[in-house]
Order: structure tokens, then sequence, then C-alpha cells
């Protein structure tokens, strides 16, 4: 998922490119909104965290794109390309350290296992949506 701000900001097309360049494989792809609700399922593991309200409330404000990706060794490879979760604490170049606001406000999600990215694919996209 692109997030609010980064939408916001204008980075749809430079995080595209980012991703594009690093050999992934855009599978299906959308630009949507989430309601509250979606929001608070889709986070639902970080529940009792303090910044569950901020998240859900931030994750909701405007447009995202949530979008499918293919490529050998995808999640961990996609982690090393959007940085720590604290864009201050992100490697030099990568999504999160150019073009994040904040720790809560990070510009991009990106799957934590093979299980969840294909959960969350679910989540976002019907089937006929998902093109080979
Ligand atoms: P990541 O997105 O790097 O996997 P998670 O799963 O720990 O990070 O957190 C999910 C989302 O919750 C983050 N992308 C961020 O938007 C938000 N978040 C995480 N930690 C904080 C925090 N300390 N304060 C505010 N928001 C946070």
């Amino acid at each position: 998922m692109i997030k609010p701000d980064a939408v916001e900001n204008g980075y749809i097309g430079a995080i595209l490119e980012k991703i594009n360049s690093a050999g992934f494989k855009i599978i299906a792809m959308k630009y949507t909104k989430l309601s509250t609700e979606k929001a608070m399922e889709f986070y639902k593991i970080h529940k009792e965290k303090p910044f569950f309200g901020e998240l859900v409330s931030f994750m909701s404000r405007g447009p995202i794109v949530v979008a499918i990706l293919q490529k050998e060794n995808a999640v961990e490879d996609f982690r090393k390309l959007i940085g720590s979760t604290n864009p201050e604490l992100a490697e030099k170049g990568t999504i999160r350290q150019l073009y994040a606001t904040s720790i809560g406000e990070n510009a991009i999600h990106g799957s934590d296992s093979d299980e969840n990215a294909t959960m969350e694919g679910n989540f976002h996209f019907q089937n006929h949506e998902i093109l080979p």
C-alpha cells in the first residue's frame, strides 16, 4: 500500500518507479480509500497498541494505492526497499527514507511474510482483479 501521506505529497509515481526498478512485477493494482472499519480490520493485529487510533484515522483519511507484487524473495527484498518503520532510521535510498513523513505516516506498507502477503492480497482484491 502506498499510504495517504505519500499520495497527498505526490509520490505515487516516484514510488512505483522505485518498485519497478527493483524488479517487482505488478500483478494487481488500484487507487482506493479505506473506510474506518476496513482500516481497523487491516491493522487488527495492532489493536492493543497505543498508536492504533492514530494509525486507523491516518490510513482512512485519504486515498491509497494498493498493489500485489511478484518477485523471487519478494517479502524480504521489498522490506529492504522500503526501509525501517521509522524513516529517521531508514537506510539511505529506501522509500521511507526518501518519502515518509514520520514513524506513523511512513509512506508505504509491505507484507512481513508470504502468509500475510496472501491474506492482505485477498483483503484488497478479488481473484479476477489479479492478472498473471
Ligand atoms: P511495518 O509497517 O514497518 O511493518 P509495523 O507493522 O510495526 O511496521 O507497524 C504498522 C504501522 O503502524 C506502521 N507502518 C506505522 O504506520 C504504524 N506505527 C508503527 N509504530 C508506530 C509508532 N510507534 N507510532 C505511530 N505509528 C506507528
